[in-house]
């Protein structure tokens, strides 16, 4: 049986026939699970979570968006996350996430823009090449690693949607599935599902601003938000959703999820400040993973993350202490 076989997106399109357009990633998976029952995961990984069942992707780097500072270990970036539909602790996700099915996917396009509907997530991700960019991800939290991402720029997805004039803000929209999602289905949660998020229009359309598909040359795990996910790395990283299935264009500014929550601690900007403390802590530094207790690894907070040569002038004559 086949070791690898990669989703009809991941092909060049050259290779990409109507056959294998239609792929099915859940029966390739299945039978995959059966055929390499007799090999472990490394030890340090959930049972749950099999690295081997991810797919390979073609992409091409981008050296002029990727830092080359050290990458967080893949282990660290899959074990360690924040994704509260499957609960609140950081190794929930990468126990539970497989409960998540995520093929087929769609993502429902509506909203202020020319080309509204239901896309399939090959429809969007097949004309596209894919881009390796490795990015700094800086949790509120005051942790942060390094990713290497692979995906899309935003901008040139948003752009076959033909957003309109009235277009000032893109709004998006997690998977709600409470029947696969266990923290969507706990009674202790805080949030009013689905989560949500939204960016600018001219946020959304900065170059920075990334979909990803992937990460460290392979589909995304389901606790990174497989299929599909944003990547704003110079925001908090609350901002980059999970497990898209709505992208909205509206004229009005969109209720965020932990803006809602708590509105004086997370606002609907989150851009990373280290001079704008959280009112419970302080956002100087940060813990680069891994980090232990005997090596926490504190590194200075960058303004804007560090990218504020691509992104300082969408705020100009903004007081960003007021638009936290
Ligand atoms: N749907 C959804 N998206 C989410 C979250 C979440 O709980 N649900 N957590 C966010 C937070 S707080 C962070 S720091 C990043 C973490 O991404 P990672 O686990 O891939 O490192 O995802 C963000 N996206
Ligand atoms: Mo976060």
């Amino acid at each position: 049986m086949p070791i690898h076989k990669r989703p009809s997106w991941a092909l060049p399109y050259s290779a990409v026939t109507p056959e294998r357009v239609f792929l099915n990633r859940r029966t390739f998976m299945a039978g995959l699970a059966i055929g390499t029952a007799g090999l472990c995961a490394p030890m340090s990984l959930s049972a749950a979570f099999r690295p081997d069942s991810l797919e390979d992707l073609n992409f091409s780097p981008a050296p002029d968006f990727s830092t080359d500072e050290e990458k967080t270990p893949f282990e660290d970036v899959v074990r360690y996350n924040n994704f509260y539909e499957f609960g609140t602790g950081k190794d929930d996700p990468v126990r539970y996430a497989h409960e998540m099915s995520v093929d087929p996917w769609s993502v429902v396009v509506d909203g202020e823009c020319g080309k509204p509907g239901t896309y399939a997530l090959e429809d969007l991700v097949k004309p596209h090449t894919l881009e390796e960019r490795v990015y700094r991800l800086r949790c509120v939290e005051a942790w942060s690693m390094v990713i290497p991402w692979i995906g899309i720029p935003l901008a040139d997805m948003l752009k076959r949607f033909e957003p309109t004039s009235r277009a000032k803000f893109v709004y998006f929209e997690t998977l709600h599935e409470p029947d696969e999602m266990r923290g969507q289905r706990s009674l202790f949660s805080t949030i009013d599902w689905p989560y949500r998020e939204g960016l600018r229009m001219d946020e959304a359309m900065n170059e920075l601003s990334f979909m990803a598909v992937g990460l460290y040359g392979k589909t995304l795990p389901n606790q990174n938000g497989a299929p599909i996910r944003l990547v704003v790395p110079w925001k908090y990283g609350f901002k980059s959703i999970k497990s898209i299935v709505r992208i909205r264009f509206q004229e009005d500014q969109p209720a965020t999820t932990w803006e809602m929550i708590a509105p004086q601690e997370y606002g609907f900007y989150a851009n990373v400040n280290p001079e704008v403390d959280h009112p419970r802590w302080s956002q100087k530094r940060e813990r680069r993973l891994p980090s232990g207790l005997l090596s926490p690894n504190w590194v200075e907070t960058q303004k804007f993350n560090g990218y504020g040569e691509q992104v300082a002038h969408l705020y100009k004559g903004m007081d960003l202490r007021q638009y936290y």
